[in-house]
């Protein structure tokens, strides 16, 4: 068994390729327990304008904790912030079930990139890290169930497929493109400027997994905040629509391990 990079391999990993796996962040052991908590939170509270064959819950932190703790393994969070700096904030919890038969995504960036949001960084954008996607491996990610479609280097272009003035079609397969596999308990990290996509399932068992996305101090996450005024004067000013991130409920903050709490707080609800 290879030994597990480094925390400076990693960060060059991320920096350079735009994204990394880290192993184990939830104990093999555990994973069990967590991909069924999410997967029941999941299912009770589906989002009803889910796309056909995913399952998907937004806010994910107020309808399940169980994964909480693993934020804070350190092999996982000291990169976070080793790459964003000390003071990350969590700015979305997604639980995504990929279901049997679920067809290959569009290739695009993440929020803030992603130019169909109302809360977008107009492209040509800088070469600035400023968002992290984590997709959690809550199963085995493989190339036949699905995994993340990325591709590697493509932070560093100032535009994505989302854009319409992007040269490339957001369902073409990318020429250099490959599947982030991995096993369960592992978590992708990579900068939310990566073009990707979640790959075809072609096998008879959901794909369950999370997205974590993390924020540096000084990212205004405030258009995501359901009925604020920048969230309409963006959407009015755009044309465009915007995600929708509810306020993590004050007893669930409290609930949260300690060390978990700092990457909420700027989300709890008034
Ligand atoms: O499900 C996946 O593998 C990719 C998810 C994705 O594209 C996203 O959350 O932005």
């Amino acid at each position: 068994m290879p030994s597990e990079p480094t925390l400076e391999e990693q960060l060059l990993h991320l920096q350079l390729d735009g994204w990394c796996v880290v192993r184990n962040v939830i104990p093999e052991k555990e994973v069990p327990a967590v991909r069924e908590s999410v997967a029941a939170a999941t299912l009770r509270h589906r989002r009803p304008d889910a796309p056909a064959n995913i399952g998907h819950r937004t806010g994910l932190i107020n309808y399940d904790q169980s994964f909480a703790p693993y934020l804070v393994t350190p092999a996982f969070i000291d990169l976070v912030r080793a790459a964003l700096g000390p003071n990350v904030r969590v700015s979305f919890t997604s639980a995504m079930i990929n279901y049997p038969g679920n067809v290959r995504g569009g290739l695009h960036a993440d929020w803030p990139f992603n130019q169909r949001n109302a809360g977008h960084i107009p492209a040509p954008y800088p070469d600035v890290v400023a968002h992290f996607t984590t997709l959690w491996m809550l199963s085995p990610f493989s190339v036949e169930n699905g995994a993340t479609i990325i591709v590697p280097g493509s932070h560093r272009m100032e535009t994505n497929p989302s854009a319409g003035s992007c040269s490339h079609d957001e369902d073409a397969p990318y020429p250099t493109e490959i599947q982030a596999t991995g096993d369960a308990g592992s978590v992708l990290i990579m900068d939310s400027r990566m073009w990707h996509a979640a790959g075809a399932n072609r096998t008879e068992s959901a794909r369950v997994a999370m997205a974590i996305r993390f924020a540096p101090w000084w990212l205004n996450l405030n258009g995501l905040r359901p009925g604020s005024g920048e969230r309409a004067r963006q959407m009015e000013a755009t044309g465009l629509k915007e995600n929708e991130v509810e306020p993590v409920k004050p007893e669930v903050l409290a609930a949260l391990p300690a060390a978990v709490q700092p990457l909420f707080e700027h989300w709890v609800e008034a």
